[in-house]
């Protein structure tokens, strides 16, 4: 049986007036849920009940808010393998990166329920006697959450968490790839207790739904993750309401290899960060830059290495990657793939769609390694998915330019156990995020999560002690007790008694 699912809004799932689509499982084909595209009254009246739901939350004391976080977290991790499962099926990642994306969501949700209980202003000391300043974080208000299919559950988890421990309701427009992903998701919250209008779901397109929203009057800050292209239509978006917005837009993510670097740590890196997720994370390791010394070693290996992996259906324990996540990814790898092929880069291993049996009605795509020259296409560009290009590095400082001479600054990393190069690496990769010794993948929620270059604003940080940014603002409040009017940079020489 086809679940068919509508919109939820003000606490109340409801029938939509908007055409269906259907949600797929890219290893199968199978159909799993169909779901409303909203539409352009639908989204008003998921706002509306934001706005509404607005004045209600943010008076709920944050420690309160803070308990049904708590409450969502301990839901969520009761239904750990059936939400894992369905990661799996409708993302097509394995099975146990689908239960780890379920973590992400658990994790992230114990992390910002303890927040309600901080939150912390300062307090400091005024220029005047018997007054009193200090700092408050407000909460923006409405905030529409936009987000993609590669982390169906961890990134609206990341994002909501944040926004609801801050005090804002959220309306939350997910992938039309893994919107079943985002109800079962919301299911969670509601059963957690969240009010009536604190928590909606608007599912649909980008270019409707999506686009609704993000021009929307009532939302104050949009929490976009997804492409370039769209993350800038988003921001201008942004820009002309004056509104806060998050931007994480993916990367083109490089580990260097040093001459030094232990070459078995380094395969196993390198096989997590680059076929993981079938390469279809922001921080995917995408690049490896490799000492000349090591190279022709690492090179040779590397094509072995890729072709011991199992390839198939995620959902199978055994299988170490799975299929790209839709018809329109599969093509743009195999396009990318096409292009290597053309502009010359040596294709090490791999390189094809896999065909017959069960693979014909998935989207598989072979692990694939290039050899690639540093100015070419495959170098430079964000490809998203099961495709590593390997360049040859002269030294340091060389391995450190072709890092850096990309669009994108989200993740980095250095094997090497050599202290200098590591610890110059911190401070010269380009990158919001600095692994050593570890691929460019594994972010922990307690951490700030983000990127420079086009990769999104630097003041873009999700997760760890900056996710409250994302959602409030401050207020700096003065009290003056002092019963008569005293006036800041003018009342100086009664201060010094002159
Ligand atoms: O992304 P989109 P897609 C990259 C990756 C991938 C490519 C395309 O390279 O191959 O983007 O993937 C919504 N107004 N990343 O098509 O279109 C859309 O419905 C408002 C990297 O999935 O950017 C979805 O909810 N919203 C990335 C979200 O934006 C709009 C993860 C992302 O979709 C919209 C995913 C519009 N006009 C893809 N158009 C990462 N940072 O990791 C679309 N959307």
């Amino acid at each position: 049986m086809v679940q068919e699912y509508g919109l939820f809004i003000h606490g109340k799932w409801r029938a939509s007036k908007g055409k269906r689509f259907e949600t797929r499982n890219p290893a199968t084909g199978e159909v799993l849920a169909t779901f409303p595209l909203a539409t352009a009254d639908e989204v008003n009246a998921a706002v509306k009940a934001a706005k509404d739901a607005f004045e209600g939350w943010r008076k709920t004391p944050a420690p309160r808010r803070g308990e049904i976080l708590l409450e969502a977290a301990r839901i969520l991790k009761r239904k750990k393998e059936e939400l894992g499962r369905i990661v799996t099926s409708e993302m097509g990642k394995v099975i146990a990166e689908g239960r780890g994306d379920v973590q992400e969501a658990i994790d992230f949700y114990t992390y910002a329920a303890g927040e309600g209980r901080r939150m912390f202003g300062e307090t400091v000391p005024s220029e005047l006697p018997n007054k009193m300043c200090m700092t408050l974080r407000m909460p923006v208000g409405p905030v529409g959450l936009i987000t993609p299919w590669n982390f169906p559950v961890a990134i609206p988890g990341w994002k909501s968490g944040a926004a609801l421990i801050a005090g804002c309701p959220i309306v939350f427009k997910p992938s039309s790839l893994t919107p079943l992903c985002a109800a079962k998701f919301v299911e969670c919250l509601d059963e957690a207790g969240f009010p009536p209008g604190v928590v909606n779901i608007v599912p649909g397109y980008g270019t409707t739904a999506g686009q609704y929203m993000a021009e929307h009057p009532g939302i104050n800050k949009i929490a976009f993750t997804g492409g370039v292209d769209t993350g800038k239509h988003v921001y201008e978006s942004a820009a002309k309401k004056m509104i806060k917005v998050g931007l994480e837009l993916g990367g083109k993510n490089a580990i260097i290899a040093m001459d030094d670097a232990n070459v078995e740590l380094l395969m196993d890196g390198v096989m997590f960060g680059a076929f993981g997720t079938a390469g279809q994370r922001c921080t995917a390791t995408s690049r490896l830059i490799v000492h000349e010394k090591l190279y022709d070693q690492v090179v040779d290996e590397l094509a072995e290495r890729a072709e011991k992996l199992r390839i198939g259906n995620p959902i199978d324990e055994k299988t170490d990657m799975g299929p790209v996540a839709s018809a329109d990814q599969e093509a743009k790898v195999l396009e990318y793939i096409g292009i290597g092929k053309r502009e010359g880069d040596q294709l090490l291993t791999g390189g094809k769609k896999l065909a017959g049996g069960p693979y014909d009605r998935g989207f598989f795509i072979q692990p694939t390694v290039f050899a690639v020259n540093r100015k070419k296409r495959l170098a430079l560009e964000e490809i998203f998915g099961p495709v590593l290009s390997v360049l040859k590095a002269k030294d340091y400082e060389d391995a450190v330019a072709i890092a850096n001479s990309v669009r994108y600054g989200l993740s980095s990393s250095i094997y090497t156990n050599d202290l200098r190069w590591a610890f110059r690496a911190m401070q010269d990769l380009e990158a919001g995020i600095t692994y050593v010794n570890a691929p460019t993948i594994g972010a922990e929620v307690q951490l700030p999560f983000g990127g420079t270059k086009e990769t999104g604003p630097t003041d873009t940080r999700e997760a760890g002690t900056t996710a409250l940014e994302e959602f409030t603002y401050w207020k700096t409040v003065y009290v003056d007790y002092s019963g008569r009017l005293q006036k800041a940079q003018i009342d100086t020489a009664k201060l010094v008694g002159e």
